[in-house]
């Protein structure tokens, strides 16, 4: 029988490479989608350009706000399996938008989660949960079995949700998993996270767009992976015997300053001529190291890595060189036209 799942925040940098997985296997996916006043489903337009060509994927209207809609939906889909990857997920915005981070992050899962057990179906639920929950850490590299000790709204919610399905696991025999992931990136990653936005500027640069690129904390170390890499541990979190929480990274631990290294050095640029520090981009309280160990995952769902951190800064430049080619042409274009008349 078709398996069916049911993701929020399909239209994400995660939902979007979920997506792509969950078809190739065959599933039928129900996609919740907000309304939006312009279009905002261009990272899965590739694969839902015409519904009649790709029958298997339905997207439906819904906010993480909204409990009374989200249990509707659980009743009509009756999916097999949920993934909730919906959030308000930038941490700095967070800062500026704690109520209405906390309703989506935190109060949304618990709708989530509340509309899955009052529909008594035998649900698996996966929750997106983050590095960001250890914070100001307390030992490293962070395991299933660190403490957390958040450092901003953003985290906070996500441990309020993180607790919350282990709380519907233990209480109501939900089959609820957290991955705890950490840092996570590709080239449909938001234009604002601090990896994007790097290999973003540094293209244009290069293409002659753009004079400047405006950072905050350089210093700040991360465990950036490839999102295509992990959603496919989140779809095998649900396909085990028992639900349980799991860490996910590389292992490889790199601070903003290296990753910036590494992309204008791709460029044949020094960074140093371009880069300014802006200190609207520091945070009130700021996640100084996330450096994660995978070691159960590796163990007990035969997950790992297979992009690395070169490879992944490479990648996110490929493409966004492109897009700078494409704006250059159009440019050109533009002023010859403009010329012509
Ligand atoms: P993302 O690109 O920011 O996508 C977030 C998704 O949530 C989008 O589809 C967005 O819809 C949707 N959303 C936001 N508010 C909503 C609401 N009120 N109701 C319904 N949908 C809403 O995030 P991502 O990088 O794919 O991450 C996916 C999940 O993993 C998030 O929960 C994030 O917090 C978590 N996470 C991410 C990382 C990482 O490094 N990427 C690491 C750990 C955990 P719109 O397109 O309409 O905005
Ligand atoms: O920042 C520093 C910034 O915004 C990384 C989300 O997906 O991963 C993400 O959260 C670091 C921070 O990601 C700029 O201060 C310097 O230390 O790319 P980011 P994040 O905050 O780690 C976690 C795991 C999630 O769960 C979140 O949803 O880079 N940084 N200068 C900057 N960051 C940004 N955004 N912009 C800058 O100009």
């Amino acid at each position: 029988m078709t398996k069916k799942a049911f993701i929020t925040g399909i239209t994400g940098q995660d939902g979007s490479y979920l997506v792509e997985l969950l078809l190739g296997k065959g599933y039928e996916v129900w996609g919740l989608i907000r309304r939006s006043s312009s279009f905002n489903t261009g990272r899965i337009d590739h694969i839902y350009i015409d519904p009649h060509e790709q029958p298997r994927l339905r997207l439906v209207h819904g906010d993480m706000t909204d409990g009374s809609n989200l249990a509707a939906l659980i009743g009509e889909i009756k999916p097999d399996e949920v993934y909730n990857l919906a959030a308000q997920s930038h941490v700095r915005v967070s800062f500026d938008q704690p109520i209405y981070s906390v309703n989506v992050g935190a109060l949304g899962t618990l709708r989530l989660l509340e509309a899955i057990r009052s529909s008594g179906l035998p649900i698996r639920f996966y929750q997106a949960s983050s590095s960001e929950m250890y914070g100001k850490v307390v030992e490293t590299p962070q395991t299933e079995k660190t403490p957390f000790y958040p450092r901003s709204p953003y985290a906070c919610a996500k441990v309020y949700s993180f607790w919350q399905t282990v709380n519907h696991r233990e209480a109501y025999g939900v089959f609820a998993c957290n991955g705890i992931l950490f840092n996570h990136e590709s080239p449909r990653r938001g234009e604002t996270f601090v990896t994007r936005k790097i290999t973003r500027a540094a293209s244009r640069i290069k293409c002659g767009l753009q004079e400047k690129l405006f950072l905050g904390n350089l210093d700040a170390r991360r465990d950036w992976g490839f999102s295509g890499d992990y959603v496919e541990a989140m779809w095998l979190m649900l396909q085990q015997d028992q639900p349980d929480d799991y860490v996910i990274a590389t292992g490889e631990c790199h601070s903003v300053r290296e990753f910036l290294d590494e992309v204008f050095g791709y460029l044949n640029l020094d960074w140093q001529r371009y880069v300014e520090i802006d200190a609207r981009y520091f945070r009130p309280s700021e996640v100084d190291l996330l450096h994660g160990d995978a070691s159960k995952a590796r163990r007990l769902l035969n997950w790992q890595p297979r992009v690395g951190f070169r490879e992944l800064a490479r990648m996110m430049v490929d493409a966004d060189m492109k897009i700078a080619e494409r704006e250059c042409a159009m440019r050109d274009h533009d002023a010859k036209d403009g010329a012509a008349r």
